[in-house]
């Protein structure tokens, strides 16, 4: 197990728009059909936001629900993670509508930021208490991290016990706002870890591949998706998530490591079903 590696896929997120890349997919039966693609690719870990029919970002639970049936009725047994991040702006109450049975892990946002033109707000207090509610259901938080001060507040979150073992750590590198895709960034963050944990590396844009490639090589685990990048290679659009996800398969091939299979996934990050 030392060595494989885990292919998570942000399938949909909350930010990216059809006008921009046709396979984004809205309707929850879009969003599961896309998560099972992106595991019969090899994912192991599918991140889940919801969308209105529209295209607007939704934490419904009636959204979640209907995603994960689907999921599961269609044999995929990826582990599931819900977004509580949702979208800039919403309420955090409004967030954990995600949190749904079924749920098996649940992100904790790690600090506030600007988000592009916008302000992506978790504050202190906030973060503790979706903390907690991660915890009374249950489900193994995925820390993001976009920026080297949200470290400090993973360590204090696991200092005053607001946070423990296990929890996985995710690097999302390249969000207009955060740190950038660069060695020398990624390096600077993990020697920051304020313990050994499981980590990965979501690249935002161009910086999707080079980061993959890199957490290959370093020993992480990686994300990609429509939600981080939309393109197959500068220019040329994505035509799904599962191209996205065989490309990861590939690369972690030629690194040398074995994706993971969800019931790996699960025991590496000590996800109960
Ligand atoms: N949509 C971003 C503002 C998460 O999933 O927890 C936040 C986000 C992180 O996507
Ligand atoms: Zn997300």
């Amino acid at each position: 197990m030392g060595d494989k590696v885990i292919v998570s896929c942000a399938v949909v997120g909350a930010e990216v728009m059809r006008e921009q890349n046709p396979a984004v997919p809205y309707l929850p039966a879009e969003i599961a059909a896309a998560a099972v693609e992106a595991w019969r690719e090899g994912a192991a870990v599918v991140h889940l936001h919801a969308r209105w029919p529209d295209g607007r970002p939704s934490q419904r639970s009636e959204h979640f629900r209907e995603i994960v049936d689907r999921v599961r009725a269609a044999g995929c047994d990826a582990v599931i993670q819900s977004s509580t991040g949702g979208a800039v702006g919403m309420p955090v109450a409004e967030r954990l509508g995600s949190l749904v049975d079924g749920a098996e892990m649940g992100t904790l946002n790690m600090g506030s930021m600007n988000f592009g033109d916008e302000v992506f707000l978790n504050a202190r207090p906030d973060i503790v208490a979706i903390a907690a509610r991660l915890r009374e259901r249950r489900l193994v938080p995925e820390c993001e991290v976009y920026d080297a001060g949200m470290l400090e507040t993973l360590r204090w979150l696991l200092e005053k016990g607001h946070l423990a073992r296990p929890y996985h750590v995710q690097f999302v590198l390249g969000v207009p706002g955060g740190m950038a895709g660069s060695e020398r960034n990624l390096r600077f963050l993990l020697e920051g870890l304020p313990e050994p944990t499981h980590w990965s590396v979501a690249g935002i844009g161009r910086f999707e591949f080079p980061m993959a490639e890199l957490a290959l090589r370093l020993g992480g685990h990686v994300r990609v998706g429509l939600e981080d990048n939309l393109y197959r290679s500068k220019g040329v659009l994505a035509a799904g998530n599962g191209e996205l996800v065989a490309w990861a398969v590939k690369a972690a091939r030629a690194a040398g490591r074995e994706p993971a299979t969800p019931a790996e996934a699960r025991r590496l990050l000590e996800v109960a079903r």
